[in-house]
């Protein structure tokens, strides 16, 4: 996802579209794989809170209304920094500059952190310390819709070709963090076995209050319905678009070039028919009847109106 976090420390010539190393077979950005031993190595804290996602789930979303459960609803407060900078990005090793393991090391306790790695990546004292886990999962249509204009934008993901070309990858999961099947189904496997609340970006669509309550009561913490109000106004797209502390609008353009597309680009359900042909849709269909059979995990691909 190329250098987020030391903006003045960026050079425009470092950015280049980084290749894919596969580890453990997951394709990963070639800078994350040079750093694994610190990523594997990466020591969490017990009080530490994940948020885990496969990319263009809802990540950001999930990162604000978590920020806003935990300043009580202060606006003020989650105006601190820009989102990459409030929560660490632990994947990422950017060249030249600080690592999202040395960002996340240098940060005082409580710590929220940000992975897109699949649940078998995960650094391993993540579960020796029983952290909590917030994983947010987006249906595969209109995630692999949103991932596409995504690195076309990102000049340090690799290169995605046209729409056809990157679905094809996208099916076989040869793309950043790998396949979004088998991501989605790892993590909700390991729910069985540790403390995750496994959130849907339809369900917080069409309901955000009642999964806004859900997440204050994982993270034992109060919410009165005036926080949670304000947390419902404060993270609608409409004014997360506007937000640039959390739009990536403070990153260069020579990084997100948010002119090929917005990164708060339409924040919808359904939008994936605007992409599909009704082949490419059958083909998914397909893909995902083998890749999730057997598993009670299910995805709404549109809202009731
Ligand atoms: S990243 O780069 O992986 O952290 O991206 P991520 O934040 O997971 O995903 C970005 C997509 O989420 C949409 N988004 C929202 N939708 C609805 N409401 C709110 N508040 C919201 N915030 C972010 C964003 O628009 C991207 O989806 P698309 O479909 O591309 O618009």
């Amino acid at each position: 996802m190329g250098n987020e976090s030391r903006l003045a420390d960026l050079d425009p010539k470092s950015i280049t579209r980084e290749k894919l190393v596969e580890t453990e077979g997951i394709p990963l950005l070639e800078s994350t794989v040079k750093n694994w031993d610190s990523l594997w190595g990466f020591k969490a804290r017990p009080d530490d809170l994940l948020i885990s996602t496969y990319p263009k789930a809802g990540t950001t979303w999930i990162q604000e209304i978590v920020d806003m459960i935990q300043h009580g609803g202060d606006r003020q407060k989650c105006a601190r920094g820009p989102i990459y900078q409030r929560h660490p990005f632990i994947d990422l090793s950017p060249p030249n500059v600080p690592t999202g393991v040395e960002e996340a090391e240098a940060m005082p306790s409580p710590r929220t952190l940000k992975t897109h790695l699949p649940v078998q990546l995960l650094p391993p004292s993540f579960w020796e310390h029983n952290c909590k886990i917030i994983y947010v999962a987006r249906n595969p249509k209109d995630n692999a819709v949103s991932y596409f204009h995504f690195c076309r934008m990102n000049q340090g993901m690799p290169e995605p070709g046209n729409w056809d070309q990157f679905l094809e990858d996208f099916l076989v999961g040869k793309i950043t963090w790998g396949s979004w099947f088998d991501h989605v189904r790892g993590w909700w496997e390991a729910k069985k076995r540790h403390p995750i609340l496994y959130l849907f970006f339809e369900d917080m669509k069409e309901d955000p209050a009642r999964e806004i309550r859900k997440v204050a009561q994982f993270l034992g913490l109060q919410l009165s319905d005036v926080v949670l109000n304000r947390t419902v106004e404060h993270t609608k797209f409409e004014t997360m678009k506007a937000n640039a502390m959390v739009n990536y609008s403070t990153l260069p353009a020579f990084l997100m070039d948010q002119a090929v597309s917005p990164f708060m680009r339409k924040g919808t359900v359904g939008d994936w028919k605007e992409h599909f042909t009704v082949a490419q849709s059958e083909r998914l269909d397909d893909i995902y009847i083998q890749k999730l059979q057997g598993s009670d995990l299910t995805f709404r691909t549109q809202l009731e109106t």
